[in-house]
């Protein structure tokens, strides 16, 4: 009998069945950011990183092009096991001969394209799609949406609009809705003189900007963050501001779980979205201390997560989105590692009596429930995820594949 085997069994005996969790695993979309490769510097003109996020850290072989990160892209894909969509900032168009020339409230889909037909080729389900409101020189005193002078307002909803027609191209391109996700950084360092004139000023832009768009074809969500590097003391966009905007206006939360109070947890409020929207998209990452932005790992608060989705059978209404960026490790590995993070929390989650112990807690019976619960974390779960691997032809060693492209690929970057 083979380790699989064997913990096919000792789950049947509890219920489950593992076949059927693979298969569901294989289902689950995950979005993976492009921005892992190049420490969010995108194409468009950057050379330093703004807006309340930083990476720290200075591993050998950063993407420097376009070309490196595709060719990063492709190789860290061939590690990740599942369906797979691509997610790409707007600082990352393919800009052409058109750079230097056009500014990003003048981007169109002919910019996009590229990353449209590399998703195709790689085998991507979709491509998700990202405004980027951040490190850019027409950020004024480092406001976007919210700002008070009229022309800096004017632009940034001008590049929403121009983003939410390319999302839609981007939809039309693969016949699967694209999720254009809007975050910006803008805040204050020190106490405000008026915290509900900015947030006025947000509404009225995102109402500018969501004025027409195409329904079909894209899924606007609004991304909160409680505050950010030099924002220490007022985000705009917080998370009161945008749970009330989505539901006014009939578009998407976007929950990045680096973006809460430490004791608050995504998990929770996960199920409390569930129970009013159609649509619930998150950014997975791992917050640490100041940091909104370290490697995902399968620890509790992710196990957790994937629990809410798995069970409360919202595979389809939760969007997965990852974002971390780290420059302190070999960027392939941390790309890696992360995406296995999440898919090995949804597969121990689809491992799970989920039914059983819901009627236990049903039943109040909470000794048993907690005996359980406690039981289920010893399972041979790793035997089925090795399982899962060696079905999608990779094994748990990606290591040494991350090592073989360091040497020949990522040290000649010099
Ligand atoms: C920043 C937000 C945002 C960005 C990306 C690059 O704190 O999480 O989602 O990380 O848009
Ligand atoms: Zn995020």
């Amino acid at each position: 009998m083979t380790r699989y085997e064997s913990a096919k069994e000792i789950y049947r005996s509890f219920g489950v069945d593992t076949e059927k969790a693979l298969l569901r695993l294989n289902e689950i979309p995950i979005s993976v950011h492009c921005w892992q490769g190049d420490d969010v510097l995108g194409f468009d003109g950057a050379d330093s990183l703004s807006g309340g996020i930083q990476t720290t850290g200075n591993y050998l072989g950063r993407a420097r092009t376009p070309e490196e990160l595709l060719q990063d892209i492709e190789k860290a894909f061939s590690l990740m096991p599942g369906k797979k969509r691509l997610n790409i900032h707007a600082c990352y168009a393919f800009l052409g001969t058109d750079k230097g020339l056009l500014d990003r409230d003048a981007y169109s889909y002919k910019h996009f394209e590229p990353w449209v037909d590399f998703a195709k080729k790689i085998g991507c389900d979709g491509v998700d799609f990202n405004p980027t409101f951040f490190a850019h020189p027409k950020m004024k005193d480092g406001l976007s949406l919210s700002s008070p002078d009229e022309a800096t307002r004017a632009f940034w909803v001008e590049h929403g609009k121009r983003s939410l027609e390319i999302a839609a191209e981007m939809g039309r391109a693969f016949g699967k809705p694209c999720l254009m996700n809007i975050w910006i950084p803008d805040g204050y360092k020190d106490v405000p003189a008026d915290r509900l004139g900015p947030r006025l000023r947000l509404k009225k832009s995102l109402d500018e900007m969501l004025e027409n768009y195409d329904k079909e074809w894209v899924i606007p969500a609004v991304e909160s963050k409680v505050f950010g590097i030099g924002v220490e003391s007022y985000t705009v966009g917080n998370n009161e501001f945008y749970q009330n905007y989505a539901a006014s206006r009939g578009i998407c939360c976007l929950l990045d779980n680096g973006h809460y109070h430490p004791t608050e947890v995504v998990s929770d409020k996960i199920p409390s979205l569930l129970a009013f929207y159609d649509t619930v998209a998150l950014h997975v990452t791992r917050p640490i201390r100041w940091d909104s932005d370290h490697v995902v790992l399968f620890e509790d608060e992710l196990k957790e997560i994937a629990k809410e989705i798995v069970r409360n059978d919202a595979t389809e209404k939760v969007k997965i989105g990852l974002d971390y960026f780290d420059a302190s490790i070999n960027r392939i590995s941390a790309w890696v590692t992360g995406e296995r993070a999440m898919q090995k929390a949804l597969l121990y989650a689809l491992l799970l009596p989920n039914d059983a112990l819901k009627a236990l807690q049903d039943a109040g019976d909470f000794t048993q429930l907690m005996y359980c619960q406690e039981r289920v974390k010893t399972l041979p779960f790793g035997d089925v995820w090795e399982e899962y691997l060696a079905r999608a032809g990779m094994k748990d060693d990606y290591y040494t594949d991350v090592l073989d492209y360091e040497k020949s690929v990522l040290e000649r970057r010099k």
